[in-house]
């Protein structure tokens, strides 16, 4: 009688595919992947691939907007990926893991306005410049204050320059764009730092391949304080 294929049988495994984006997220992630073996064959920078080898087969790098990555992990487009804490929380997290906070990409969330104009003088309902409106809308409505949102997709310290917006909400690191800008950080809203994602479907089905890869980055990265 022929043998009958059993769910014992190895199968060829197909690449796990880890999304990421071009630039911060890819170059502050990089050395914690060749800390772990995981080199991409070609770097983003140089490459118009989307889809990028690493050097060893183990995954398929897919090269994505930052703000695409969670989407990407949540439809299984990618089985993992590298996001920003602000871009997670603005995408609200469905379907996903964050089993790390891999303490890279570091910078806060925060409400800023121009420095030459004093909290007094702001109106009752001050319109709020941001691409993070969930985020922006939970942190006043939090200690109850009444805002109007505005959505932009970038550049957004330049919106109080031109009347669109009284304050903004926005990403900060050094501080030296806001200030360029003539405007001032007001308010913490959140401490930020890219966290690995994880497709919670796969992470059942292909549990052995990426509970490896969690536990080994988790070994080399430093999460924030
Ligand atoms: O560019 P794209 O629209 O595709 O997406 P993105 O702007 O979200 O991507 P990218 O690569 O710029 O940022 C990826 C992630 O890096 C973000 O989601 C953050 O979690 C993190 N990160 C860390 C930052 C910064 N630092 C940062 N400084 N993201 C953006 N900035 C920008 C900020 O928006 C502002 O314009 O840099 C400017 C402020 O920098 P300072 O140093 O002048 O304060
Ligand atoms: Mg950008």
């Amino acid at each position: 009688m022929a043998a009958t294929p059993t769910a014992d049988v190895p199968t060829t495994m197909t690449p796990l595919r880890f999304a990421l984006s071009k630039g911060r997220i890819f170059d502050d992630t990089l050395p914690l992947l060749e800390s772990i073996g995981l080199v991409p064959a070609e770097h983003p920078s140089t490459s118009r691939k989307l889809r990028i080898p690493s050097t060893d087969g183990r995954v398929e790098f897919l090269i994505v907007r930052a703000s695409d990555v969670p989407t990407y992990v949540q439809h299984g487009g990618a089985e993992l990926g590298v996001v920003g804490k602000d871009v997670l929380s603005e995408h609200g997290g469905e379907g996903l893991l964050e089993p790390l906070d891999l303490g890279i990409a570091t910078c806060r969330l925060m409400v800023a306005g121009p420095a030459d104009v004093a909290p007094s003088e702001l109106p009752a309902r001050p319109r709020i410049a941001t691409k993070f409106p969930a985020s922006a809308r939970k942190h006043f409505a939090a200690s109850g204050r009444q805002v109007e949102l505005v959505k932009l997709y970038g550049s957004m310290e330049l919106a109080p320059l031109v009347g669109l917006a009284d304050l903004i909400v926005d990403v900060v690191d050094t501080g030296s764009t806001l200030k360029a800008n003539g405007l001032e950080p007001i308010e913490l809203i959140a401490k930020i730092s890219a966290r690995l994602v994880v497709n919670r479907a796969a992470m059942k089905v292909r549990h052995a391949e990426l509970s490896d890869i969690v536990s080994q980055l988790d070994a080399v990265c430093t999460p924030s304080a």
